[in-house]
């Protein structure tokens, strides 16, 4: 049985590209996999967020997994900053990534570099990051391609630290969907669709209204010439969503395109395929979130689980490095 695991920041609404690049392998894999899934709460402290939205919103994520159809029964489902070894463990990482290495993150360069008030902890955000996979000695990290860097560079960190310190960290590797890896931005067909980028009309959020669904496909931006071809990067528009429909229905993006010759009778099929996908979800999360004490005892119970396998890697690590055993 391979140790899986992911996390998903709760700094804004769960989307498509979360859904597409993330939830959908957890919950495809669900029965084979031992996995560990969090809710990064304290990376989502890397951005400004007000505190209660924070709270809010760490439950709405954990209603969204479960909604998404992670069962909690198979898989263990928590809280980052429930489970202390995370931050624990990220120390003693920090003592092994050097600045270099950190200042090539992409993350990093995309949202703070150059600006002298940047947080520390945006810096070091990819080390917490490391510790949240290296915790569970996990095999396998199911995350969307935007965190390739990320895995690659825990990879690295867990490498030396055995190089170093002998073999007391596994070292994972990063599974990656075929499709839905890279979900883009409906109006901006050049970025990937993202929670902290305000674009309400190019984003879809998985439990919004079938009406706004169809709205923002409709809208979508399309790219110049008026046929339907698969081209991502010279035609970035109509590719994302020629990727969507393969996404929710199966098929390959480059054929589906040859049955449209008109932009409007594709977009209507998208729609359609996106509101029967996430229909099921939505109704799930409306009756989930009346009732958040569930919520908080599955990720109670989750935290006390995850502790026991985390906090035994933080000792092997701790001990290994040479710090006295309490
Ligand atoms: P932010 O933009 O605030 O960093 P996000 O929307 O990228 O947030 P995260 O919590 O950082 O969401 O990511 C959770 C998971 O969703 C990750 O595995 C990530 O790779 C995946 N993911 C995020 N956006 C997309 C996207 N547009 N397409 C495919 N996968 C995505
Ligand atoms: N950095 C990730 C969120 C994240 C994560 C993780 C993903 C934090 N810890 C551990 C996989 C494994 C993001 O921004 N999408």
């Amino acid at each position: 049985m391979a140790r899986v695991l992911s996390g998903i920041q709760p700094s804004g609404d769960l989307h498509l590209g979360n859904y597409l690049g993330a939830l959908r392998q957890w919950v495809q894999n669900q029965d084979r996999d031992d996995a560990y899934y969090c809710i990064v709460d304290l990376h989502a402290l890397t951005q400004a967020i007000d505190p209660d939205e924070l709270r809010r919103r760490t439950l709405e994520t954990a209603a969204g997994f479960i909604a998404a159809g992670l069962d909690p029964e198979k898989v263990t489902m928590f809280v980052q900053s429930h489970v202390v070894a995370h931050t624990r463990l990220a120390w003693l990482l920090e003592c092994t990534a050097s600045m270099g290495e950190l200042n090539r993150m992409t993350q990093f360069k995309d949202k703070g570099r150059g600006n002298d008030a940047v947080k520390v902890g945006l810096f070091t955000y990819p080390v917490l990051m490391a510790a949240d996979i290296l915790a569970y000695d996990a095999d396998l990290v199911p995350v969307g391609e935007d965190q390739r860097q990320h895995i690659e560079l825990t990879r690295d960190l867990a490498n030396r630290f055995n190089f170093q310190y002998g073999d007391v960290l596994v070292v994972p590797e990063a599974t990656i969907p075929a499709v839905g890896a890279r979900v883009m931005d409906l109006q901006q067909p050049d970025r990937k669709m993202s929670k902290s980028i305000p674009s309400p009309l190019g984003r879809i959020d998985l439990f919004e209204s079938a009406e706004d669904t169809m709205k923002k496909v409709k809208k979508a931006v399309t790219d110049t010439g008026d046929d339907v071809t698969y081209d991502p990067d010279g035609r970035p528009g109509v590719s994302n969503l020629l990727d969507l429909l393969a996404a929710a229905t199966g098929g390959s993006p480059a054929t589906l395109a040859t049955n449209y010759t008109r932009f409007g009778d594709l977009k209507a099929d998208v729609g359609t395929a996106l509101v029967e996908m996430l229909a099921p979800l939505r109704a799930r999360y409306t009756e989930l979130m009346s009732d958040p004490s569930e919520l908080t005892a599955v990720l109670r119970k989750g935290a006390e689980k995850a502790s026991i396998v985390a906090d035994a890697t933080y000792d092997r690590a701790a001990a290994a490095m040479g710090l006295l055993a309490p």
